[in-house]
């Protein structure tokens, strides 16, 4: 991909790049709908990822050349207030960074900017993560930056999803591809922001399949699950759903704020447990766990679709009791997870293969993951 990122970058502005910057997409084991709740995540950074190749401008212009779009092109300039562009809604991701990057004081200079990466789109895998963590981090060593906090840079790709994508997304995303450890999974308490590296087990495969139902237009669905959790809280007395460690009685509450709030209380617990299996190698309380939190997303918080409860179920089967599936991210649509023994990945990718068909008729696509590290220069 880096020779293709160079080439495009040469036929776009006439010249090399002076760096490029990667990040990861990421998967998630367990922990959903939890990290906007101050709660806790085990998500892992996959090998899909995303680049952007960049120079500096002598001018105060950016310009940006995406490669997975057709070559897509838009500029702006730093002269002027950095806002969100309706007709070029892909680079509202770097916009929002950059003018992230200038709130927090950053003294950027204007830059050409080549975007390529290797996600599949609509997976829910975190593509917009990973281009803000890359564009964050190229463009803040061009501004002679290139140890760039992670935790920092993680927060500005948060306010970028905020203020320019509209989506109140939690801190998940962005924080495991800034700061993922190369074979571990991240513990990440999403109140104090730290980050505990889980080693996987020798032996356990990560498998990642994509529904074929691309999540898109979803935002205002995951903006009200925001919303009633936050009510939720309140009614409750307490600042985030984290701070319940069991559920109370509704006292009054309606049953749908209810019923998120019971999945939220209940996913916490299954993470921090989880994380505890994963370190111990215990698959099959590892398995019963993600098969929980499947059920609480599909019953209590009602982000999954039949298509995909049916996918999941088709993996759990073929599964058994060594490992477990569920569907991972933020929900209506996008990639199911599994975790399963190594010597078992043949067998199970050759039953979803044969047991399930995208909205279009085609096999999935499968891949098999070995957690990768946070976001870098290269
Ligand atoms: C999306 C969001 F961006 C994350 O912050 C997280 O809330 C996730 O959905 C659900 O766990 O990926």
């Amino acid at each position: 991909m880096i020779g293709a990122l160079h080439r495009l970058f040469r036929e776009s502005f006439g010249a090399m790049p002076e760096l490029v910057a990667r990040a990861p997409g990421r998967v998630n084991l367990i922990g959903e709908h939890t990290d906007y709740n101050d709660g806790f995540v085990l998500p892992c950074a996959i090998s899909r990822q995303t680049m952007v190749a960049a120079r500096r401008r002598d001018d105060q212009q950016v310009r940006i050349v995406a490669g997975d779009l057709g070559g897509a092109t838009t500029s702006f300039s730093l002269a002027e207030p950095v806002t969100p562009d309706s007709a070029a809604p892909w680079s509202n991701y770097v916009r929002g960074v950059v003018d992230g990057l200038l709130d927090a004081g950053i003294d950027l200079p204007g830059a050409d900017l080549a975007i390529m990466g290797d996600m599949p789109q609509g997976a829910g895998l975190s593509s917009s993560a990973a281009l803000e963590n890359a564009a964050g981090l190229g463009l803040a060593a061009l501004a002679g930056q290139p140890n760039f906090d992670r935790t920092r840079l993680a927060l500005i790709g948060q306010r970028a999803e905020h203020r320019f994508a509209g989506c109140q997304c939690g801190i998940m995303d962005q924080l495991v591809s800034a700061r993922a450890v190369a074979g571990s999974a991240l513990l990440i308490d999403c109140r104090s922001l730290e980050c505990s590296p889980v080693p996987l087990p020798d032996g356990l495969a990560v498998m990642i399949v994509h529904s074929g139902i691309e999540r898109g237009l979803v935002d205002g669905e995951y903006n009200l699950r925001r919303q009633q959790c936050e009510a939720a809280a309140r009614h409750f007395g307490v600042a985030a759903l984290r701070d319940l460690d069991m559920l109370p009685d509704p006292g009054g509450l309606d049953p749908v704020t209810y019923a998120r709030a019971r999945h939220v209380v209940g996913e916490n617990a299954r993470t921090v447990a989880a994380a505890d299996a994963l370190r111990g190698g215990e698959l099959t309380r590892l398995g019963e766990l993600i098969a929980e939190s499947h059920a609480a997303m599909r019953d209590d918080f009602a982000i999954t679709l039949p298509a995909i409860d049916g996918l999941v179920a088709l993996l759990q089967d073929a599964i058994g009791s060594q490992g477990g599936a569920r569907m991972t991210g933020g929900g209506f649509g996008g990639a199911v997870v599994g975790l399963l023994p190594l010597s078992e990945v043949e067998r199970i990718r050759g039953a979803v293969l044969a047991g399930y068909r995208t909205p279009d008729g085609q096999p999935p696509l499968v891949m098999i993951e070995a957690p990768a590290a946070g976001a870098s220069l290269i």
